[in-house]
């Protein structure tokens, strides 16, 4: 028997090299603290030419400059620069949806004259109550705006959605079963009974997510890319960072929402997003990753869970090709995580993490956390109070935050009541 493993282990380990592919699939995961790689973190508040950064000038004007540079060169690649003239059209309003408590909008934009050019849908929800502009959350959903409710006059996305039988879903076309069924990860009325907007957008409008060389969604804006694209050129991830920036574009004209207080949330690869799209864009006044992992908050030298090269190799299209150099070479990265949380500063961000997505490495989220510290002490801002992880289910607020949940890989109502409570400290008006 141990025989034939062996066998097979060599076996597959032989089939790889003989096509070229690393063996990656072949290792486990690590899910052991003791078999964490002994590590060094980059230093965020030295210069790349080893000056002390010790004044929040000089983060900004120089430092944080280099940071960016640094993951868009090793890690995302850089954000399109398509030059685009949005245009928006109202595809539908309701005063009282969420039973009365909200107002509800969804609204197209288009991002060349052309209607049937690509575009994507903002399902805009602000409290029926409110008499100005409110604070809101904007995020990315993963299934179509009819995912949110099952409300049957939500327009269900004409976009590109994955094969999923359990929806009832065959050819990559949502059907009237996926309404409403990502419900339960947006608290809609906890967030417009607690005075906030939400504004989520499908980002599969903006780029579906498989591997297609970047010619559909919003790539088809710009050049198609011949060969490979170059080793500095955006991803889907950078590519959804774009959609949101687009639609806080949007959002600085509507007069029901206040686009100097909108808070980037995102999930799991959209909470990688969220990140990227806070770092990219300072306009986003408040920042919530929820279980975004490996690329996301997750510290990459840890290695534990998903790892660089495990990541790249199943999603090859989310990260640019120079991150590829880091496949099991966590320790070669000119960064690490802690510096795309830091890139958020001094703006409020939040980490959160659950207890059985191990996948994502909830010990390395909240250390990116507590070594983004620096950069938020040098503004006299508060990080975290300890490197000793909060218990479960014991949220740390300061100027950050940080919750582990019980539970497993999701966002549910628990998280939300935490991130609503993190916004009612740092983005309702004074
Ligand atoms: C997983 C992936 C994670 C996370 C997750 C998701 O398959 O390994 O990095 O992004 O997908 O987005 O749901």
């Amino acid at each position: 028997m141990i025989g034939c493993q062996r066998v097979c282990l060599l076996l597959c380990v032989y089939l790889c090299v003989m096509s070229g592919l690393e063996p990656v699939m072949a290792q486990e995961a690590n899910y052991d603290e003791a078999q964490v790689p002994a590590y060094t973190l980059p230093d965020l508040l030295t210069d790349l030419s080893g000056a002390p950064v010790t004044t929040p000038q000089q983060w900004q004007q120089r430092r944080r400059a280099e940071v960016l540079s640094l993951f868009e060169q090793h890690v995302f690649g850089r954000l399109p620069n398509f030059q685009v003239q949005l245009r928006t059209k109202l595809r539908s309003e309701v005063p009282d949806a969420v039973g009365g408590l909200a107002h509800r909008r969804e609204l197209t934009v288009y991002f060349t004259a052309d209607d049937a050019g690509p575009q994507m849908d903002l399902l805009i929800y602000t409290p029926a109550a409110a008499t100005g502009p409110v604070p809101a959350f904007l995020g990315l959903n993963f299934n179509g705006n009819q995912a949110i409710e099952s409300d049957p006059r939500l327009h269900i996305t004409e976009s590109w959605v994955r094969n999923n039988r359990e929806l009832g879903i065959e050819d990559n076309r949502a059907t009237e079963a996926t309404r409403g069924s990502e419900s339960s990860r947006w608290s809609v009325e906890r967030i417009v009974r607690s005075g906030y907007g939400l504004v989520t957008i499908y980002y599969g409008d903006i780029d579906p997510d498989f591997d297609d060389g970047f010619r559909n969604g919003i790539h088809s804006l710009g050049e198609p890319v011949s060969g490979e694209r170059a080793g500095d050129a955006g991803g889907s991830i950078s590519a959804w960072s774009w959609g949101l920036s687009r639609a806080l574009d949007v959002l600085q004209s509507d007069a029901r929402i206040d686009a100097s207080r909108v808070a980037v949330f995102g999930h799991s690869r959209l909470g990688k997003t969220s990140l990227w799209a806070g770092a990219t864009d300072q306009r986003f006044a408040m920042v919530i990753s929820n279980n975004s992992g490996c690329g996301g908050a997750a510290l990459s030298r840890r290695a534990f869970g998903e790892t660089v090269a495990r990541i790249n190799k199943s999603f090859p299209h989310w990260f640019c090709l120079n991150h590829r150099k880091y496949n099991n070479n966590e320790g070669a990265l000119p960064v690490d995580h802690h510096m795309l949380i830091a890139l958020a500063a001094p703006r409020p961000v939040y980490v959160a993490s659950a207890v059985e997505d191990q996948w994502a490495d909830p010990r390395g989220e909240y250390l990116s956390l507590w070594h983004a510290g620096p950069v938020y002490r040098l503004f006299g801002r508060v990080g975290m109070p300890s490197e000793q992880m909060p218990g479960v289910d014991v949220p740390v607020q300061t100027d950050v935050g940080y919750h582990i949940r019980s539970g497993k890989h999701d966002v549910t109502d628990y998280d939300w009541q935490q991130y609503v409570k993190f916004a009612d400290r740092h983005l309702k008006a004074e």
